[in-house]
């Protein structure tokens, strides 16, 4: 490991922002209606994840009405209210839940099934027929009060897996606009989907929607396939997208991967960092920088990340005096068992490698599970050497842009990526990695590390094209593309 502590420090300050190109805006008749079950409203505290932030500036840059769960559950179905906020250009419309059906729709099937069967976890499932009741109850509520605001020229856009029967709901509430479904997360191999005992009723509520847009072409070619599948359908590619004619239906899916607000991020970057991070950047001491930041979900790889790092570390244990990891792994979900179980792993790796490697002077490893904030996130980001975005499955990942997006493209870090993200379909030029392989992933952090600076510059180059191709206002603008499309 002797290049390591030789290499240069490369904490410099990122070059200034350019702020995007202004883009055509899709001309929509009506109104926007954007629903999700979590709304990022201007007078709350939103937690971290990546649909409330992407939608968050999609909205903001358009306008239009923001549909989700207002945070209170009542206890009777009466007691439901629908409170109106506005802020600047958008009217958010937040919902209450009853409370009786809000265990069974979020962690029991949102979070219990759907999640662990769309990331490939069929194993993790936890099902219960009763909360699929709940999941639809829940997914009326909503359909009710979208249909009661909806007007016939009026644009509806749903978002994930929380809210699958959502299209099926509103037609059958007399909705006959535009209805389109955007999938944050990866869509199964079919036999993974057929793993959920009402995988058919889903699929032909998803048929219901005029439009699905997913992340990449592996889960559009899986959804469409998937649906065309079950009900003995047909599938025909057009262009980017597959169509599927099944169920006496006929629905568009298209791979319209997300992106982030890159001016936004970069724009973090010109106000001052807080003291923690100039404090941290003084604690480096020539010390290289390696940088996570994932929700604490099984998804993420977190114990395949850490697991890599201790190999790394045990290989040459020299090398805990030259680099510090700082990963930021916020808890999420903390009462669905899983997590509990992947915090536990994760957190039993993280000491042992703090027992192992830590010494009076200093640690390899800095492992944070409370959230950070975000204009510290990007300086942190700013200032390392390396990032690891190494999830397991991962619908795109927002972080791999974010930390590419910071970048001094003079002097950038290296993106080591798993190759099971989103976000590898497109960002080739990280270094991509089977984040299972811990001897590969161990190579990687050691080539990142090592990789000299032309290398470097030319895969930020490139990869930074993808990021701005796929900015969150022109992924917005994509969207609303293809649902008018549906109207003309
Ligand atoms: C879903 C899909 C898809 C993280 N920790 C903190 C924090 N974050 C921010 C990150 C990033 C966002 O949260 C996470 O986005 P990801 O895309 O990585 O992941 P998910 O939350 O799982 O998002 C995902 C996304 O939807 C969008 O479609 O990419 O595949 O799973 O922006 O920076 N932000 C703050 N403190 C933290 O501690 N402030």
């Amino acid at each position: 490991m002797a290049g390591l502590s030789a290499l240069s420090n490369t904490i410099t300050r990122p070059e200034p922002p350019q702020d995007a190109p202004v883009l055509p805006r899709v001309e929509l008749d009506g109104r926007l209606i954007a629903v999700s079950n979590r709304v990022a409203r201007p007078s709350g505290t939103t937690s971290p994840g990546g649909l409330a932030q992407a939608l968050g500036e999609a909205l903001k840059a358009r306008g239009g009405t923001w549909v989700g769960w207002s945070g209170q559950l009542v206890a009777s179905r009466e007691a439901v209210e629908l409170d109106l906020e506005m802020d600047d250009d958008v009217v958010y419309a937040l919902l209450d839940l009853f409370d009786a059906d809000f265990q069974g729709y979020y962690e029991g099937y949102a979070n219990g099934v759907l999640w662990p069967i769309f990331h490939g976890r069929p194993d993790l499932s936890v099902h219960d027929a009763a909360d699929f009741e709940a999941y639809k109850a829940i997914n009326r509520a909503f359909a009710e009060a979208v249909a009661r605001m909806a007007g016939p020229e009026d644009t509806i856009w749903v978002h994930d897996y929380q809210l699958l029967m959502l299209g099926e709901m509103l037609r059958e509430a007399g909705v006959s606009t535009t209805i389109g479904l955007f999938l944050h997360i990866p869509f199964p191999y079919n036999d993974v989907f057929r793993t959920i005992p009402e995988a058919e009723e889903i699929a032909r509520a998803l048929v219901k929607f005029d439009t699905i847009g997913v992340q990449t072409t592996r889960d559009a070619r899986n959804l469409a396939e998937c649906l065309a599948g079950m009900g003995e359908g047909t599938v025909h590619r057009r262009g980017k997208a597959f169509e599927a004619h099944v169920f006496g239906e006929h629905v568009r899916v298209v791979p319209l991967p997300i992106g982030i607000d890159v001016a936004g991020i970069q724009r973090l970057l010109r106000v001052p960092p807080s003291s923690d991070v100039v404090d941290f950047s003084r604690g480096l001491a020539g010390r290289r920088s390696l940088i996570g930041v994932d929700r604490l979900d099984y998804s993420k790889g977190l114990p395949q990340k850490l697991q890599a790092f201790h190999q790394f570390l045990t290989e040459d244990p020299s090398r805990a005096r030259d680099v510090v990891l700082t990963q930021i792994a916020p808890i999420s979900r903390g009462s669905v068992k899983a997590y509990e179980k992947t915090r536990r792993e994760v957190e039993a790796i993280a000491g042992c490698i703090a027992g192992m490697f830590t010494s009076l002077t200093c640690s390899p490893l800095n492992f944070l599970t409370r959230p950070v904030e975000r204009g510290t996130i990007a300086h942190l980001m700013a200032r390392s050497d390396v990032a690891l975005v190494t999830p397991i499955a991962d619908g795109m990942n927002l972080v791999a842009k974010e930390y590419v997006a910071v970048q001094n493209p003079r002097n950038p870090g290296v993106l080591v990526l798993s190759e099971f993200a989103g976000a590898a379909e497109a960002m080739t030029d990280a270094l991509l990695v089977n984040p299972h392989d811990t001897d590969a992933l161990s190579e990687a952090i050691e080539r990142a590390l090592s990789m000299p600076l032309g290398e470097r510059r030319d895969r930020h180059a490139a990869l930074m094209d993808v990021v701005r191709d796929t900015d969150i206002a022109r992924w917005s603008e994509a969207c609303l593309a293809e649902l008018s499309a549906v109207k003309a």
